[in-house]
Formats: C-alpha cells, sequence, structure tokens
C-alpha cells in the first residue's frame, strides 16, 4: 500500500480529528449518550487540550461538526481509510480486549483450524499453513478504539476478499460473523468484508501475530472501529440472518465505521 500513502501533515491531532470523523460518524451521537469517551479521549480524538472554558468549547464544536457529518454520510466501499509512513507505527502498540492481558487465550498453532461455515461451497476448514500460503498484502493503518484512543500499526495477511472468493464462500451472503477463542464475536456487512483493506491478518509489525494481537488471526478493518477487529478468529460464518456481537448486543452501534 505504499504507493498511497499520504504526505505527513504536520498536527497529528489534525489527522486524528479527520480519522475520527470518518471512524466515528455513526455511532457518535450514541457515545456521548452512553459516555462512553473518557475526557482524556476527547481531548484526543478533537486533538483539544482542555485545559480552560474556551479549550472546552472549542473541543464542543469540533465534537458537534461530527455529529453534522453523520447526517449525510453514506458507506462508500471503494474509500480507502488513510495509510501511514513506517516512521509514525505506534510503539509499543496498546493491547485492549474485555480483559486484562494475563487472560489473552493461548492458541495452539498445530492444531488449529480456522472453520468456515453458513453459505460457502467446498473446503471448510484451513490451517495456519495453508492461510500463509496465499497470498500475502501488508497496511499501515490507524486502530481507533471507541473507549478514546487510537494508534497506528503495521498488520500483514491475507486480502479477506481474495480469501472469500478463494474458498468459494457466497459473497451474495449479506453478513459476515466471526466467532474468537475468548468469548468474543462481531459481524460485518458485505461490503466491507470485500472492501481492498481489510484483512484476514497473520502477522503484526513483520512478525507472526502475538497472542496479545490475537494469535493465530485477527480480522483488521481500517474502515471500521476497534471492537469491529476480531482477534483470535476460530470460525467465520456466512449468514442473511442478523448475527450481532459481543458488544453489539449490549448496545454498540453495529455499523461503527465509515
Ligand atoms: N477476540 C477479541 N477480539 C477483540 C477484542 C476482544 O476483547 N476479544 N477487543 C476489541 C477491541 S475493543 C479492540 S480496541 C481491539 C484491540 O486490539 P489490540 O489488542 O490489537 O490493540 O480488539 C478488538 N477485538
Ligand atoms: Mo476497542
Amino acid at each position: 500500500m505504499s504507493s498511497r500513502e499520504p504526505k505527513v501533515p504536520r498536527l497529528d491531532a489534525r489527522l486524528i480529528i479527520r480519522d475520527a470523523q470518518r471512524e466515528l460518524t455513526r455511532p457518535t451521537r450514541r457515545l456521548f449518550a452512553k459516555q462512553l469517551l473518557s475526557l482524556g479521549g476527547l481531548s484526543l480524538l478533537t486533538g483539544c487540550t482542555l485545559s480552560d472554558d474556551s479549550s472546552v468549547e472549542k473541543m464542543l464544536r469540533r465534537i458537534s461538526r461530527f455529529n453534522d457529518r453523520v447526517q449525510g454520510w453514506i458507506f462508500d466501499p471503494n474509500k480507502l481509510a488513510p495509510t501511514y509512513p513506517e516512521s509514525m507505527i505506534t510503539r509499543p502498540f496498546p493491547f485492549n480486549a474485555y480483559y486484562d492481558i494475563d487472560e489473552v487465550p493461548q492458541v495452539d498453532a498445530a492444531s488449529y483450524r480456522l472453520e468456515l461455515s453458513g453459505l460457502v461451497r467446498g473446503k471448510r476448514e484451513w490451517t495456519l499453513e495453508e492461510l500463509r500460503a496465499m497470498p500475502q498484502t501488508s497496511q499501515i493503518t490507524r486502530h481507533i478504539c471507541i473507549e478514546g484512543w487510537s494508534a497506528i500499526g503495521r498488520w500483514g495477511g491475507i486480502t479477506f476478499s481474495d480469501f472469500l472468493k478463494r474458498t468459494g464462500a457466497d459473497t451474495t451472503a449479506r453478513y459476515v460473523f466471526f466467532k474468537c477463542a475468548d468469548d468474543y464475536s462481531t459481524s460485518i456487512d458485505m461490503p466491507t468484508a470485500l472492501h481492498p483493506q481489510t484483512q484476514l491478518t497473520l502477522t503484526y509489525d513483520g512478525v507472526v501475530l502475538p497472542p496479545k494481537y490475537g494469535f493465530p488471526m485477527k480480522l483488521r478493518i481500517p474502515t471500521k472501529l476497534g471492537f469491529k477487529n476480531p482477534k483470535h478468529i476460530l470460525s467465520i460464518d456466512l449468514t442473511n440472518t442478523y448475527p450481532g456481537g459481543y458488544w453489539e448486543n449490549q448496545g454498540y452501534n453495529w455499523f461503527s465505521g465509515s
């Protein structure tokens, strides 16, 4: 993706705002209603420091502009998320899950099989070796978590649309549902699944995906919020029935992306 890397803007805060406008358009109202973002997170997303009243007002004006943009936003499956130069990778990259880092699931590589179910023809189980033998791509993109932080990382793996086509998945199915080795799950719409930057990720920053970042595999979707990026995927189900997900079932906006 290096050919698409933008020039590095002077202010990283400006970049964050631009990304946040894309990434947070739809769920913003709900987020603020639920007060899910901390003040620190808000200042990060808006690029404002909350040192006095006028900066608080400035921040609120920026937030309401996000909301205005929400109204006219229509998902364009061809729109690309920004990519970044290597020098902007966040090190160390944050870990996040609904549990602490010492509870990260340990998946055994040798016995691991990725299971495909639902609307798919042919083979339904894939070993890690078979997945590693498929054509690999890499991306440096920004991950934005609903809890108010964002970070830039480099992920490598199979373009998900390639994977779906190779494995005989029915790409007219409405939803793709992911079940993980912890109790996590999430689901996405087919245009997002087929987006050119949506990646079945096997590596982080050039090495095998570490357990904390989702070994043996995660789905990287730079056009969606962090919680729509499932780690430790065990199975992928193609379905026309709305499948929900761990956070979605607790009231988070399902779409959560641009
Ligand atoms: N299996 C699983 N996937 C998950 C989560 C989780 O708890 N379990 N948390 C999500 C959330 S909210 C975030 S922000 C990212 C964090 O990914 P990271 O640890 O690579 O930063 O993983 C997402 N995918
Ligand atoms: Mo998150």
